[in-house]
């Protein structure tokens, strides 16, 4: 296997025995299988469309839903992803047959073949399967960040939000990376165009949760626990959040959100519920112990899983993408109500959860509350009270080195405020870190694709100051990664114009020594150093 399209790949450079992840070589084989037909599918849907001919919204799913499912940390279940392969072969004989125009398509349009021949082809079509390392680099570059874009394509599916410009993307972009003729310039412009679609695909997402559930608001958040059983949902799926909570309601079963699920808690839709107790634990990687102490069923609706331990492997419960053998699977197609009643049954039977934490947190910054707010934080600036904004949002993860960013926001000035998304939170939500004349020093606008609210927030204060650029505000973008929704999300940055986005705690290995400058030169890309260095590049001497 080779696989290095997280954070945490081996030796910062590719895991090639066993995921970092807990993926398995054999699932890892299938992943890279299930996104050659993938591109293939998309190489036709996009030659459809090149003739006039309309692509179902099944068609789009199925395509944005294979690649969601082989997001690090998303699917570690062997047999869900070789059903899929089998599903979109069979996909792209139906449409191949619709093609007035069938010449010299790539041999992964065409490809089918029995689910004994698929370990023999995986080896053969996987990311060293492109010999030249900077065009390897930035196919790489352009599917991860489609990766992440699928996932947030899959969410606004899920609240029948479409939108087949975006689609329409995906797989023309995708099946550019199969293209032998496009060059690095090539696609380092599709590289820039995917950011583009990144920005839309995130705009769709904004549009499809806040219309059905509210705009996010200011929102104190329970972390401790009450004294009946519950469920703890986790990952990203609103969707799934709300099926939850309608159906536990009157249950005597509660429901707490883990890591990615607690900016659920600000959403007008969902406060109403008075079962919806709180937010339990912290980001993804500390799920061994706080799965345990939980007591109760777990419903992760996306990434990220942690490989679970025996002892509460069967209170884990997956739906949607997510996938883990021996664990149980909610099915329910997009538009379907799902049947979540032997999750509920289940924890009617557990224990409470068991106390690791009390108190509250705060949270619900997403784009309309701080406009709502614009004056007081104009205000800030212009007095001074507020120096700096510094972006950290992104994602968390286990490696050691993260406590940068813990020891970074304490390092922070008391005139700067730190913007976030993401569960990159974890490392600082919980210190005491104050706040200027009523605005915390932590504003979280809620999960990593809400990065778009940050956008939204930055676009606003540019206008409001009447600045041409919008490099000329007084914002930092310091910015944790681990997996492809932060590729999307940075890739739409660059798209924005920013510059000088510090990325860490390591560069993405994926990045050949070429494709890094290109980034380094024309975006100023920057890892990241010792705090009290990144201190002094950033707020100069004391
Ligand atoms: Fe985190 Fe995982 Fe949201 Fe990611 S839970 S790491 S970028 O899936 O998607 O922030
Ligand atoms: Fe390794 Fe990350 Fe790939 Fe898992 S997703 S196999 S940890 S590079």
């Amino acid at each position: 296997m080779f696989c290095y399209q997280c954070q945490e790949t081996a030796g910062c450079s590719g895991c090639t025995q066993s995921g970092v992840c807990g993926k398995s070589p054999e699932v890892a084989a299938m992943q890279d299988l299930l996104v050659y037909v993938t591109k293939g599918i998309s190489e036709i849907t996009t030659r459809l469309r090149e003739e006039g001919k309309k692509v179902s919204p099944e068609i789009n799913h199925l395509i944005t839903l294979n690649l969601f499912t082989t997001i690090t940390n998303a699917n570690f279940d062997e047999e869900a992803v070789v059903s899929r392969i089998i599903t979109t072969i069979e996909a792209k004989k139906e449409l191949a047959g619709q093609l007035g125009n069938k010449n010299n398509l790539n041999e992964a349009a065409l490809w089918e073949a029995d689910r004994k021949e698929f370990a023999a082809k995986a080896a053969t079509v996987g990311v060293l399967s492109t010999e030249n390392e900077d065009i390897r680099s930035l196919r790489e570059l352009i599917t991860y960040g489609l990766k992440g874009l699928s996932a947030y394509g899959k969410h606004a599916n899920a609240l029948l939000n479409d939108d087949e410009e975006v689609d329409a993307f995906l797989q023309k972009a995708l099946a550019k990376t199969l293209d032998d003729s496009l060059g690095a310039d090539e696609l380092v412009a599709l590289t820039l165009e995917t950011g583009k679609y990144g920005v839309n695909g995130m705009a769709l997402l904004d549009k499809a949760n806040t219309t059905a559930y509210g705009n996010p608001e200011i929102t104190k958040v329970n972390i401790g626990v009450g004294n009946r059983p519950g469920i703890l949902i986790s990952g990203h799926d609103l969707r799934d959040m709300e099926m939850l909570l309608k159906q536990t309601e009157g249950t005597g079963v509660d429901v707490y959100t883990h890591s990615e699920m607690l900016p659920a808690h600000y959403y007008p839709a969902f406060k109403k519920y008075s079962h919806f107790v709180g937010n339990y634990g912290n980001a993804w990687w500390k799920q061994k112990e706080e799965f345990e102490s939980f007591n109760g069923p777990i419903l992760m609706t996306t990434n990220c899983i942690v490989p679970p331990k025996d002892s509460y492997k069967d209170r884990l419960y997956t739906t949607g993408a997510a996938g883990f053998p021996g664990c149980r699977h909610i099915p329910g197609e997009i538009g379907e109500e799902k049947d979540f009643s032997e999750i509920i049954e289940h924890a009617k039977k557990c224990a409470a959860p068991t106390e690791i934490e009390t108190g509250e947190i705060v949270g619900g910054f997403a784009h309309n509350q701080v406009l709502a707010l614009a004056d007081t934080v104009v205000g800030a600036v212009k007095s001074g009270a507020i120096k700096k904004f510094v972006v950290m949002a992104g994602c968390d993860g286990r490696a050691k080195s993260r406590n940068y960013y813990t020891d970074f926001a304490k390092a922070l000035p008391k005139d700067a405020v730190i913007l976030t998304a993401g569960c990159a939170k974890y490392k600082y939500n919980k210190l005491e870190l104050g706040d200027i004349g009523g605005i915390p020093r932590v504003l979280d606008a809620g999960q990593c694709n809400d990065s778009y609210s940050l956008a939204v927030i930055a676009l606003k204060l540019k206008e409001v100051f009447g600045l041409e650029d919008i490099n000329d505000l007084p914002i930092i973008y310091n910015i944790a990664w681990y997996e492809q929704k932060a590729v999307i999300v940075l890739l739409a940055l660059l798209y924005l114009g920013v510059k000088n986005i510090h990325l860490g705690p390591t560069l993405p290995a994926f990045l050949s020594p070429n494709v890094a400058k290109v980034l380094v030169e024309n975006f100023g890309i920057a890892g990241i150093g010792t705090v009290e260095d990144d201190m002094e590049l950033f707020f100069g001497k004391e």
